[in-house]
């Protein structure tokens, strides 16, 4: 396992299209435990494998009340159903914050690190974070979807 460092906002990488993972293997393991450990580390709760300059479609998530890390390899959005708004930040774009419109529950498709498929169906904190990290798999950072002001904690 090691730490990894994570890309901030201007670096060209946050903004490419990320592409599907095909070989579920030793690599994409040591990638989502590097992505776990340096996530954990930035006291983060979600991280998506482009924040570590890796542009495959992979993110991590534990959003620290109980439920555990979920990793999710290609994941896709397959359904999603209302509004909601959350004050949102990123360990790319440290410091800065603001409020973004996410739905307010969503189902995720998407396969583990073994390559099992599974189905989600997600709402509040959780599907703000999904919406959140499959964005960055598509080069999408919350500051461009930010409603009103990018506010400096
Ligand atoms: C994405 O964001 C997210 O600026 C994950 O100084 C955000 O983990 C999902 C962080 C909001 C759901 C709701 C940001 C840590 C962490 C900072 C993060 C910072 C230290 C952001
Ligand atoms: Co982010």
């Amino acid at each position: 396992m090691a730490l990894r460092t994570i890309l901030v906002d201007g670096d060209d990488l946050l903004r490419k299209t990320s592409k599907p993972v095909e070989h579920f293997d030793a690599r994409l393991h040591d990638l989502l435990d590097d992505m776990a450990q340096t996530m954990y580390k930035a006291r983060g709760i979600g991280l998506a494998a482009p924040q570590v300059g890796v542009l495959r479609r992979v993110f991590v998530v534990d959003l620290g009340d109980g439920t555990g890390l979920r990793e999710f390899v290609n994941p896709v959005i397959s359904a999603t159903l209302g509004d909601q708004v959350y004050e949102e930040g990123c360990l790319s774009v440290p410091g800065w914050y603001g409020n973004v419109h996410r739905p307010a529950r969503l189902t995720v498709e998407a396969w583990d690190r073994h390559g099992r498929p599974f189905r989600l169906d997600v709402a509040e904190l959780m599907a703000v974070c999904v919406s959140h990290e499959n964005d960055h798999l598509d080069g999408v950072l919350f500051k461009d979807k930010v409603d009103g002001e990018l506010v400096k904690l």
